[in-house]
């Protein structure tokens, strides 16, 4: 005979009583503190007692912590606790339904829905897909859930009311702009947590981690909020971006490539916009996270480095037929190496946190190269450079590699992206690549130019790119090298000198570390700068 022991006898108690007959048990008893009757065999304390004669056991009270509380214990003691559910409820059978919980009559529970231990679904109820009902918490009578809602544990719906949306606490979200962001983009119902990702110096990022197939948390997608203080219209670098990156996915389809890993897919909010704007007017950005990828910060292997010049060589060329004017200017004379010069000399004339006193050297370093700057712009204004459709921001980690294969993979951080010089490009991956110590490195002994990286760059590259470079974009790489690290360093200290205000740093000191390495860099390029060309004439 199927037997069932209800703590509490009192009206929900009964309920449950008449569920329990009409699901067919046949023996049905109460334990209850005060009630009397016929059917009460003990008081509650007696559970123990009675496990022998009822294995299975139920907490019927109407009180969301008493009914958690006496559920849990009826489990600790080894009972079988079933949930009980009304013949006339209708439950998806992708639902979970946990121990001890209660739906009740005409309930409704939708697809993907869990609900935990000791939750009580009333009557009448709709309980909409991927919702959770925490443990012991009570939807009332006739109310609605709606999708991907989370009602707390212990929380009570009441009658008729109507949940439009919840949220709960994700671990690593620690502001109210993170959480409206993650959000904005559906991810709050399942994301397991988030946390701080990348390298950049520009913009704040997220990896968005979720339950993966084996129940493993892994990062399905990154979250980015961009900084308007350096890209002041997002819309338009959203609109370069999707632009570009469904351009490289056709040219993707046709070479046969991997249309998931070689190049970035982002992803809408869930209203359909490019990106999200959270309540200070900052605009947060999502995409795919590249699975089985890794970023290099330094060239730990030289073949690292020659994969990294065929995967920039490769973008050069798929880009050659995007139609360039189409494309906003991100930001106005990004390279424009002589307007950079100009802005340098501002942030001197002005010093505005006196801090020009301790960089006299590497102001000086900078003044004495204002001819060099105009270098590639004049071959630019003369006709001589053509433009091309270009990345800008071509450092080693803005790639990523296929774990695997340890080929690259992926061109990644497309704010830039805009009509500019070959030779940039180029000269941008030498600066970042061809060191031998990080871009921030303090002890300067350790930074040099490697020759050798660089033949190895110019290798790839013009293997990739050679039959669409003209020879006088050939010719110009080295400068691209030169100027970039030049500008690239010029950027740095005057960055240092207004106070810090456009690059992320971790210490007072930050910026100035990173120009004296790129000066140090420069001296080195400029003392090898006829070994530079001669390397290059190898390979053309
Ligand atoms: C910035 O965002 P990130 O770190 O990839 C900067 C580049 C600099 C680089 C120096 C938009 O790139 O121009 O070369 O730092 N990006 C922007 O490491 O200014
Ligand atoms: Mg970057």
């Amino acid at each position: 005979m199927r037997s069932l022991l209800i703590l509490g006898a009192g009206g929900f108690g009964q309920m449950i009583k008449e569920t329990a007959l009409a699901l067919g048990y046949e023996k049905v008893v109460f334990l209850d503190d005060a009630a009397k009757g016929e059917d009460v065999i003990g008081m509650c304390c007696d559970y123990v007692l009675r496990h022998s004669d009822y294995p299975a056991a139920v907490a019927a009270f109407g009180n969301n912590k008493t009914r958690l509380f006496w559920t849990d214990k009826l489990l600790e003691e080894g009972y079988e606790v079933p949930a009980m559910v009304h013949p006339s409820a209708i439950v998806s059978p992708s639902a979970t339904l946990e121990p001890g919980c209660f739906i009740m009559q005409r309930v409704v529970v939708n697809t993907h829905t869990r609900i935990e231990r000791a939750a009580l679904i009333n009557s009448g109820a709709v309980v909409d897909h991927d919702s959770i009902v925490c443990a012991g918490a009570h939807v009332g009578l006739g109310s609605v859930v709606k999708a991907n809602c989370t009602i707390e544990s212990g929380r009570k719906v009441e009658a008729g009311e109507v949940i439009l949306s919840t949220r709960r606490k994700i671990e690593g979200v620690d502001s109210r702009s993170l959480e409206d962001a993650v959000y904005a983009f559906g991810f709050g119902p399942q994301c397991s947590y988030v946390k701080p990702f990348g390298e950049g110096h520009i913009n704040e990022t997220y990896a968005v981690y979720m339950p993966g197939q084996d129940g493993k948390e892994v990062p399905l997608y990154v979250l980015q909020r961009i900084n308007i203080n350096v890209f002041k219209n997002p819309d338009q670098v959203m609109d370069n971006i999707f632009g570009v990156t469904e351009y490289l996915r056709n040219i993707i389809r046709q070479e046969g490539g991997d249309l998931d890993r070689e190049t970035l897919s982002y992803i809408k909010t869930k209203d359909g916009e490019s990106y999200f704007e959270d309540d200070n007017g900052q605009p947060w950005r999502c995409l795919h996270y590249v699975p089985n990828s890794v970023c290099y910060q330094q060239v730990e292997r030289p073949e690292q480095f020659y994969q990294s010049a065929l995967s920039f060589g490769h973008f050069l060329k798929q880009l050659g037929e995007y139609p360039a004017e189409s494309l906003y200017e991100t930001i106005p004379q990004f390279h424009d190496t002589r307007k950079r010069f100009r802005d340098f000399v501002e942030a001197e004339r002005k010093d505005v946190k006196n801090r020009a006193r301790v960089c006299r050297s590497e102001i000086d370093f900078v003044l004495a190269r204002e001819k060099d700057c105009g270098t590639l712009m004049e071959q630019l204004e003369d006709g001589v450079l053509p433009l091309r459709v270009t990345h800008n921001d071509t450092k080693l980690n803005n790639i990523l590699f296929d774990k695997d294969t340890e080929e690259g993979l992926c061109i990644i951080d497309l704010d830039t992206i805009m009509p500019g010089l070959a030779a940039n490009d180029f000269g941008d991956s030498i600066r970042f690549g061809a060191s031998t110590a990080e871009e921030d490195e303090q002890d300067l002994e350790k930074v040099h130019f490697d020759i050798d990286l660089y033949e190895i760059y110019v290798k790839g590259y013009l293997e990739m790119a050679k039959e669409v470079l003209t020879p006088a974009e050939i010719e110009s790489l080295p400068w691209g090298a030169r100027l970039m690290t030049l500008e690239c360093g010029m950027r740095f200290l005057a960055d240092f000198l207004q106070g810090d205000v456009y690059f992320k740093t971790a210490y007072p000191e930050h910026n100035l570390v990173r120009a004296r390495t790129q000066f140090r860099l420069v001296k080195e390029m400029e003392e090898q700068f006829d070994k530079m060309k001669d390397v290059l004439k190898k390979y053309i």
